[in-house]
């Protein structure tokens, strides 16, 4: 008999990202097709989106405007390789993404996703201060419970022990500001917390004990998502901007959660005029639909690298599908569903309903928090004794019984839907979250 024809259970052989496989496979999840604001199950069933996918689908599902643009491509330039060569596209969604960013922030290096994009930015971060002659600003900064995806450089700058602890010894050189979650004076607060600025501080302690000669650059998410939605306090971007600028530190802001109009603005950098030198970004860029990461630079920074180097290559990093021409055509035509639909500015004015629905669940039974921030919220329940997680993730298998899917961190519900999302809809998923919540053990 043939070795390589194996027969397997078709089930076991995909190994499931981020997810309890084998309690995964008693009781499979399983979407078979998805339109606008719903997908719908392998059993039929139709199930409003809560979470935009991974809060990437910002455009809503198989809009056709997407699909024909990358039916189009993949006929007309399957592949083109951006090492050496071009195609017209990636140079003309450069500058649209480019005109999406605030200020100087008109470089754009592509990836193929948001982990991608973070290992880029420091990357960048590194061959900056190298070309300017500060070779030593080598230390990056990072953040308690931050998520910057799951390469080596996003998790050794990430703050998530179960994503670090099993991987060695990480990136050398790395250093972690506090995190901003303080329940005890923030809990229930409406968009940014008031409470907080003040934990940026923390980064003149890492300049006296480093010393600026040596940090290149401090990593954040300028609203945490991964760690169950953490909106920046007030004030707090203002004060590590001005830290950075104080001692020659990059600010790198991660958006690829925050990102083309989730937080009802271009960047959450637009919408609290915070300047960061480079960006990272992912997910929105094609609202989900193929893969594709942008990190935007400071036009400084390109200048720098590209005029100072010795070699005729100025940067020695990319990726095959750097550019790729289906992508590029998925995100084209996503910024143009985006600037046709008005999408950010929609998220904006949905803001305020979205937040007072949130908070609407707080006297539900053990809520212990709600946070939000633009089209996000992140609704915290208490822990079962002994069983951090467990409330979470019965809340997520019984909202998908009911017919919506949400995202959960441990016991975190995250919300963050389409920004095409109705006010009726918005009305139907809290509905829907607050009889699961009501009805969970
Ligand atoms: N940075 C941030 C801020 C992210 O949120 C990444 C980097 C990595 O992106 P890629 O494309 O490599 O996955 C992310 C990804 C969740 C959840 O529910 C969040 C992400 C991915 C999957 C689930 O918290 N964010």
């Amino acid at each position: 008999m043939a070795t390589s024809v194996r027969s397997t259970n078709a089930m076991d052989s995909f190994w499931m990202p981020f997810t309890a496989n084998r309690r995964f496979m008693e009781d499979p999840r399983i979407v078979k097709s998805a339109a606008d604001m719903h997908y719908v199950t392998a059993d039929g069933r139709k199930l409003l989106d809560g979470t935009a996918g991974l809060w990437c689908v910002n455009a809503g599902h198989a809009r056709p405007k997407i699909v024909e643009a990358v039916s189009a491509a993949i006929a007309e330039l399957d592949y083109a390789p951006s090492y050496q060569f071009g195609h017209p596209g990636a140079f003309e969604l450069a500058g649209r993404i480019a005109s999406v960013f605030p200020g100087d922030l008109n470089h754009v290096f592509f990836t193929n996703s948001g982990s991608e994009s973070v290992d880029t930015a420091l990357k960048i971060a590194l061959a900056y201060h190298q070309s300017r002659g500060e070779g030593t600003r080598t230390r990056l900064i990072g953040r308690e419970r931050a998520y910057h995806g799951v390469g080596f450089g996003g998790i050794s700058v990430g703050g998530i022990a179960t994503n670090r602890r099993h991987f060695g010894s990480l990136l050398a050189g790395v250093d972690h500001l506090p995190h901003t979650h303080a329940p005890e004076h923030n809990a229930y607060s409406r968009g940014m917390p008031e409470w907080g600025a003040h934990l940026a501080d923390d980064l003149e302690r890492m300049v006296a004990l480093h010393d600026p000669s040596t940090i290149a650059a401090v990593i954040v998410e300028p609203m945490a998502g991964s760690a169950g939605v953490l909106p920046p306090p007030k004030g707090y971007l203002e004060r590590l901007r001005a830290i950075c600028d104080k001692y020659g530190i990059l600010l790198i802001f991660d958006e690829v959660i925050t990102a083309f109009g989730r937080v009802g603005a271009g960047s959450a950098a637009e919408l609290l005029g915070v300047q960061p030198d480079l960006m990272a970004t992912a997910k929105g860029l094609t609202s989900g639909t193929i893969p594709m990461g942008a990190v935007i630079a400071d036009a400084k920074i390109y200048k720098s690298v590209t005029e100072n180097s010795a070699t005729p290559i100025e940067f020695f990093h990319g990726y095959t599908y750097s550019g790729h021409p289906v992508a590029v055509a998925a995100a084209m035509a996503t910024l143009d569903i985006y600037a046709e639909e008005g999408l950010f500015q929609r998220a904006a004015e949905l803001t305020p309903y979205f937040e007072d629905v949130a908070h609407n669940l707080r006297d539900l039974p053990n809520v212990i928090d709600i946070r939000n921030m633009g089209m996000v919220a992140g609704i915290e329940l208490a822990p079962r004794p002994g069983a951090v997680g467990e409330r979470g993730f019965e809340a997520m298998q019984m909202a998908f019984e009911r017919g919506a899917m949400i995202r959960i961190t441990a016991d975190t519900i995250a919300l963050s839907p389409p920004l095409i999302i109705s006010k009726e809809q918005i009305d139907e998923l809290f509905d829907l979250v607050a009889g699961v919540i009501r009805d969970l053990k």
